[in-house]
């Protein structure tokens, strides 16, 4: 579901970018959206640097094609584990978002950068990378997670 703005640059913003940092760190990941811990808000965390140092807040995120051509990639998913498909989208955008201060920035993006942010936008509206794929394959896809949801987890006594 569409999540909310963000109106309020307090400390509330600053323990729930905290919380998605460490919860991406760990699982790991290289972006994460609110959404993906059930804070229905606009925030998205992000490092593709690799090193896990350099990490990237967009408040209110908005992304614009810059039309450079599209480009494919295999995009795996934090909530659905386990799943790798291609996903083709514009190879290069425009991001215009406020930092965790409530400053205005915008950022042309391109690589890694550009295909984790419009990633991750997607989860703010409700989206996920199944969404992209043919009706069959996503039912496939939901079955076997369904399935694997009901298999007892193999518990280590
Ligand atoms: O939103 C998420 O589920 C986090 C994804 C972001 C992502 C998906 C596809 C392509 C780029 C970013 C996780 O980071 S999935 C784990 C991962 C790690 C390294 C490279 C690609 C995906
Ligand atoms: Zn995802």
């Amino acid at each position: 579901m569409p999540c909310d703005p963000i109106i309020e640059f307090d400390r509330t913003l600053q323990s729930l970018v905290k919380d998605m940092a460490d919860t991406m760190y760990d699982a790991p990941g290289i972006g994460l959206a609110a959404i993906q811990i059930n804070v229905h808000k606009r925030v998205i965390v992000m490092d593709v640097s690799g090193s896990g140092n350099q990490l990237q807040v967009f408040v209110n995120p908005e992304i614009i094609d810059l039309n450079q051509g599209t480009r494919e990639v295999e995009e795996g998913c934090l909530s659905v584990p386990g799943f790798f498909v291609p996903v083709k989208r514009p190879e290069k955008v425009l991001i215009k978002a406020q930092d965790i201060q409530g400053n205005h920035f915008e950022l042309e993006a391109d690589e890694m950068t550009a295909v984790c942010i419009q990633h991750e936008v997607d989860h703010l509206d409700g989206k996920v990378f199944v969404d992209y794929l043919s009706r069959m394959k996503r039912e496939r896809i939901r079955n076997k997670l369904i399935k694997a949801q009901a298999e007892p987890v193999a518990c280590v006594a």
